[in-house]
């Protein structure tokens, strides 16, 4: 199996040159990436006519990422999802964290993975072509305690999968590390995910407070639109949401991996497209992009226009804000300990 590589400049941010790499494999699959924020830029799979489509959603410049509050397909560290009044607790201590959403710290504060320009390299890895980003998140600009050494590497497989992976050693202090990828899926070639079916290995999802910190509670998905169970027409559960203020999902499933790893899958009945998402963690959130407005939205999709449902972030993660809540995990890094997580997304077309 042969994997071709490529490396070309993107964009510029900040003054900084942003790269796009790319690995594609025998089947005509195509992974890239950009060094802004280790950001997954597009999966492409071939199409019936000779062309291509590309399942993610992505914009034509690199400020676009950064724009609007979606961390549109960007990396999410060093823990996705909200730490309740950014209070961080870890053992005896307790770290005042960056708030960015209210008194909130979300997806690891406003210097989080995804607003830094990574170092990338396309190199190899077990004789296999990869896509390595590495950058060294400081204690000093985003308060979580100790430096944490982080690599975020892309390999694409012979079988279409794109396989995430995140290496992290903590130096100075224990701290945290609950990385994931925010990537909006839309396999099809409409302009939302409503005629999308999902599936989710979960029976139960998180209770939030008014602010969407999660209680601890855990609530039954069964006889109620969180039920993903069997494969659900995500339009057909997005409107049993309608009397709610979100009208879709922003959630936070508790999953049981199968034996493959597999946590959820997204498929297009349309264009018989399908990804089954793999993580041996216990949680995924959902979020139906119902908030998505037509200003700072430049989708390559849409012509430069956002609108809501346009795709579906599936955040594959541990539940969040576990220092606080050890019932739902354990993602504390001992100073000097180094710890791998990973995502894999297997592609059907
Ligand atoms: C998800 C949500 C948040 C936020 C973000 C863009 O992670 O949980 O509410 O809107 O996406």
């Amino acid at each position: 199996m042969t994997i071709s590589t490529s490396e070309t400049l993107f964009d510029h941010y900040d003054g900084q040159p942003i790269t796009k790499f790319s690995l594609t494999n025998e089947n005509g699959v195509t992974v890239s990436a950009i060094s802004l924020g280790a950001t997954l830029y597009e999966i492409k799979v071939p199409t019936s006519d000779g062309s291509d489509a590309n399942l993610v959603l992505n914009y034509p410049h690199a400020a676009d990422y950064l724009a609007n509050p979606f961390y549109v397909s960007m990396a999410i560290g060093r823990t996705a999802g909200r730490i309740k009044d950014s209070q961080l607790k870890l053992g005896s201590e307790t770290f005042e964290l960056q708030p960015n959403e209210g008194p909130t710290n979300l997806h690891g504060g406003p210097h989080g993975f995804n607003s830094q320009v990574w170092d990338g390299e396309i190199t190899t890895e077990n004789n296999v072509p990869v896509i390595k980003f590495h950058h060294v998140q400081k204690e000093v600009d985003d308060a979580f305690p100790g430096d944490l050494d982080t690599t975020i590497t892309y390999q694409l497989t012979e079988d279409n999968t794109v396989k995430l992976s995140f290496t992290a050693t903590a130096n100075g202090h224990d701290t945290v590390f609950n990385p994931t990828y925010h990537t909006y899926f839309n396999l099809g070639n409409e302009s939302d995910i409503l005629n999308h079916n999902l599936m989710i290995n979960s029976d139960s999802h998180l209770e939030f407070d008014e602010i969407k910190v999660p209680t601890g509670n855990l609530l039954d998905n069964k006889n109620t639109p969180f039920d993903f169970k069997e494969n659900t027409k995500l339009g057909d559960a997005i409107k049993q949401m309608s009397n709610t203020t979100e009208k879709g999902f922003d959630d936070i499933f508790k999953v049981n991996p199968a034996d493959n790893n597999e946590i959820a899958v997204l498929s297009d009945p349309a264009t018989k497209r399908s990804v089954s998402i793999r993580s041996s963690r216990n949680g995924l959130v959902v979020f139906t992009a119902n908030s998505f407005t037509e200003e700072n939205m430049n989708f390559i999709k849409t012509n430069g226009v956002g609108k809501p449902y346009e795709g579906v972030a599936l955040e594959a993660q541990t539940l969040p804000d576990s220092t606080r809540l050890p019932q739902f995990g354990d993602v504390i890094l001992k100073d000097g300990q180094t710890k791998t997580e990973e995502i894999d997304y297997h592609i059907s077309f």
